[in-house]
């Protein structure tokens, strides 16, 4: 590299010199020539008379100060620094930018025949020379100009004030955002939509206009959309008493985008995946994402918009108390157990594994290359399980407080985690001062728990230690505040009281010390003991439950996440052994009790339909690599393979009397009818497995009336090898090829395609009329598919599977680096794998790193991984 990148600490931060009230912004929009001319109003903070602004890749035309023509100034690849300013002063820049060429999708770019920006991180100084940081926040107006019949509909941040033809067949919008924000919230759009609008009355009887923007021919997939902003804004009144605070509310659904999408004031702008949505092209899942996204971006108007952060460093102040309030706005209207499910499986998968990394970081990192890379499962869901254990702690009324407290102090303002804390500790009066750690420590916990029952004096003792390896970027842990929520069963399945030196305790044990006895008294009877109950804190569990007692919890404990976390437990233990048998040419086994058990969940009609589908999902390959220093992907293959064949086999009456009694006879996105196909359709993944298999899958194929069901009978015939998933492969593509979205579906089931001829029929879909490389949704779903859940190909002897991403890597650094550098994530984890191994994923990491023009996104995770 001709340049090394520079790192910047978090505890480097200071205060800015100056700052800027009010912007003024004017775009004459055009696909390879646009001009932004931006007046900022600058007032002089500290002594410095060098005014230093942010700006990378555009043509910077003109500077004035106050009118006059400003030359004394020095520029360089990243940054206009503008000598000899003081005092208040007004400041005009004019820039020139392309758009069209634009294919990084940060800044503003073009997504098909539309403009659209995208700004966070760092993505204003891509629009002109600014103080590109989160506590600089100005008011802004902008008035975009363009030509009228392309570009119908041009909207911004805050509300129209002004709108109107001009010369040559433009016309122009203006408009004025009356919060200050920081840069990154600024958006711009301007295309040629169709429009789905509706209004919202506020608790305090305010009319907001609700407009949602789709491509032309997309507005029977906005429904739902529109119910999912409604439902979030009602929803936030009635939990968080918070209102709406602006006229309007507008999304927009684009289809190149890098990441979900992105919450910007007024103006939402949407990966298209997360808005449109109907019963032919998208599953219950996409549903269930749609409304959990428009939720979390929503949700951000009061925490990350009104309340901001004052640094990136303090980035999961935002998002990971937005991710747990999406996480409560889905669970209030779904099934909580469900969702709580699915969450701590993305914490014990690619949240554990990203701990384990050499990308690990605490929820508040120290040290940051490139900004876009800290967008991480742990800043997100980490961060949302260090919020969930203050509400453990605090309980909703005294958490609500806290909420109050921290409005009342930061709104309008960029705030810290600490104040966050802080808010929550002065409300509360709640000692959290060893609780913070969670947000400087990274890695994951090990709570190791022994039992010991005492007839005698009917005590019962837990002994509770704590410890967090080290992690590839702190080799020092110290002990954490610890909520351990737990339950003792007697034998007929009543729960015991909890009682400690006299009296009655509660349910939360707080683990603060490196070992701690905890003696429960008045214990008549040997109990079987409920740990981690809800996973109560982000930490692995080691405790020695015999099958016995996970069976008994599975039907006894009066917690459905125990239960689900119970089976879990029990499979896992016969992952493990037979992973042991595989390696060493034993037979494998699973007992019939074990069997038995989940017959009974099977077969338990009191239990939610969605609930008993989530009980035969078994942990997924990548949860498996963590419980491991080196990893055998084939033996944890199979072993996973067994078991689901074993499962089929002794269970097929069952499965097949649930998957016949299920059917339904017309579709409905309800919870209900959601939950009955979730069982129906895990039903026929086991049957698939079975005799009847191609015969179920190809009726359910041919019957189906909707994309849940469709899709379930191609992801049955991808992971069976079914004989018939070609047919189906083949008829889809011919059906949707000219719909991406729909695609993408087909791209993830080449990509994770377990047949040993995976690679080249991957590498033959990269010309797929519906893909290009240029698109991230379709890259990830075909690239990322194959990368991260393929295990067994992509981590292929011969080296293949590296190579293939190398490639598409070297493609990427130059077009897209924020994908690129997704997609890479897999090949940092070299070190789980044997020494071949190591050596083949090294030279793919060491290719790149030889290369003189490495993105930062890709040179900081590269250097880390080979350092
Ligand atoms: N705040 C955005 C993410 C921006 C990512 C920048 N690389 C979406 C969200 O978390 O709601
Ligand atoms: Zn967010």
């Amino acid at each position: 590299m001709s340049q090394q990148p520079q790192a910047k600490f978090r505890s480097d931060y200071q205060s800015p010199e100056f700052t800027i009230s009010d912007i003024d912004l004017v775009f004459d929009l055009d696909d390879t020539k646009t001009f932004v001319s931006a007046t900022s109003k600058v007032q002089q903070l500290k002594q410095s008379t060098d005014l230093l602004l942010e700006g990378e890749g555009m043509i910077l035309v003109s500077v004035k100060v106050n009118d006059v023509d400003h030359s004394d100034y020095t520029q360089s690849d990243t940054q206009l620094t503008l000598h000899n300013v003081s005092g208040d002063f007004t400041l005009t820049i004019v820039t020139e930018l392309n758009p069209q060429e634009n294919t990084a999708l940060e800044g503003l770019y073009k997504s098909g025949d539309g403009f659209c920006t995208q700004c966070e991180a760092e993505g204003f100084r891509r629009i002109t020379y600014y103080m590109d940081r989160p506590d600089v926040l100005a008011r802004f107006t902008t008035k975009v100009i363009a030509d009228k019949e392309a570009y119908p509909h041009l909207l911004s941040n805050g509300n129209r004030i002004n709108h109107g033809d001009l010369e040559g067949g433009k016309h122009f919008v203006h408009w004025q955002d009356p919060f200050p924000k920081p840069a990154y919230l600024f958006a711009l759009v301007a295309g040629n939509f169709d429009v789905l609008t509706d209004t919202y009355k506020t608790k305090s009887g305010r009319d907001v206009s609700l407009e949602i923007y789709v491509d032309q021919g997309n507005l029977d997939r906005t429904p739902h959309a529109m119910t999912s902003l409604i439902n979030s804004m009602k929803w936030d009144e009635d939990r968080f008493d918070l209102e709406y605070d602006l006229d309007i509310y507008m999304i927009v659904a684009v289809d190149f985008f890098n990441m979900g999408a992105m919450e910007n004031k007024g103006l939402n702008v949407f990966n298209s995946k997360f808005v449109l949505a109907k019963q032919e092209t998208a599953t219950d899942t996409d549903y269930l994402g749609i409304e959990a996204v428009i939720g979390h971006e929503y949700f951000h108007n009061w925490t990350g918009n009104r309340v901001t952060c004052r640094d990136w460093f303090q980035l999961s102040l935002k998002e990971g108390l937005t991710v747990f309030r999406d996480q409560e706005f889905s669970s209030d209207l779904g099934s909580r157990s469900v969702n709580r499910i699915n969450n701590v499986r993305t914490m014990r998968g690619p949240q554990f594994a990203e701990d384990a990394s050499p990308m690990a970081h605490p929820i508040r990192p120290e040290k940051v290359i490139e900004m876009n890379n800290f967008y991480t499962l742990t800043v997100y869901e980490k961060g949302s399980e260090v919020i969930r254990m203050m509400h453990t702690l605090l309980g909703e009324v005294n958490f609500q407080k806290g909420m109050k407290l921290y409005f009342e102090r930061h709104d309008g303002t960029a705030a810290t985690c600490e104040d966050f804390v802080l808010a929550m500790e002065n409300a509360s009066g709640v000692d959290l001062t060893q609780f913070r750690r969670w947000y400087s420590q990274s890695g994951t916990p090990v709570l190791s728990v022994i039992s010991e029952y005492h007839q005698d004096t009917q005590e019962y003792t837990l002994t509770v230690k704590q410890n967090t390896p080290a992690t590839e970027d702190q080799a020092d842990k110290l002990p954490l505040h610890i909520p351990l929520d737990i339950e003792l069963y007697a034998q007929d399945g009543s729960a015991i009281e909890l009682r400690c030196n006299n009296k009655e305790v509660n349910n939360v044990l707080n683990i603060t010390e490196e070992k701690q006895t905890f003696v429960f008294q008045q214990v008549s009877e040997k109990p079987v003991v409920s740990l981690l109950r809800e996973f109560s804190a982000p930490v692995k569990l080691d405790y020695a439950y015999t099958d016995a007692e996970l069976i008994f919890l599975m039907v006894n404990a009066k917690n459905d996440f125990a239960r689900w976390d119970a089976g879990q437990m029990l499979l896992a233990n016969y992952i493990r052994a037979n992973i042991g048998h595989v390696q060493n040419n034993e037979a494998l086994v699973l007992p019939e009790a074990v069997v038995d058990a989940f017959r009974g969940v099977l077969l338990n009609t009191d239990l939610e339909h969605a609930y008993i589908a989530e009980m035969f999902v078994l942990p997924s390959h990548n949860e498996i690599t963590g419980w491991f220093d080196t990893v055998d992907v084939d033996a944890i293959d199979q072993a996973l393979g067994f078991i689901k064949q074993t499962l089929a086999t002794e269970l097929k009456d069952e499965f097949s009397a649930t998957y016949h009694s299920l059917k339904q006879s017309s579709y409905s996105v309800d919870h209900d009818a959601i939950g009955k196909r979730a069982l129906r359709n895990c039903a026929l993944m086991y049957l698939a497995k079975t005799p009847v298999g191609e015969q179920l899958v190809k009726a359910q194929y041919d019957s189906a009336d909707n994309m849940t069901d469709t899709m379930a009978a191609m992801v049955s015939a991808n992971a069976a090898e079914l004989s018939i998933r070609e047919t189906l492969m083949n008829d889809f593509s011919e059906k949707w090829s000219h719909d991406g979205l729909v695609m993408d579906k087909w791209f993830i089931l080449q990509g994770s395609n377990p047949s040993v001829a995976a690679l080249s029929t991957i590498k033959a879909t990269m010309s797929h009329q519906a893909f290009s490389l240029k698109n991230p949704n379709r890259t990830r779903s075909l690239i990322g598919s194959f990368a991260a859940n393929n295990a067994v190909n992509f981590h292929a002897k011969s080296g293949e599977g590296y190579a293939f991403l190398g490639e598409v890597l070297l493609e990427l650094n130059e077009s897209n680096p924020q994908v690129a550098s997704r997609l890479i994530d897999p090949l940092l984890k070299f070190k789980k794998y044997d020494h071949d191994r190591q050596d083949l994923m090294k030279a793919q990491l060491q290719r790149l790193a030889d290369l003189d023009n490495l993105a930062k996104d890709l040179f900081e995770k590269v250097n880390k991984a080979l350092a």
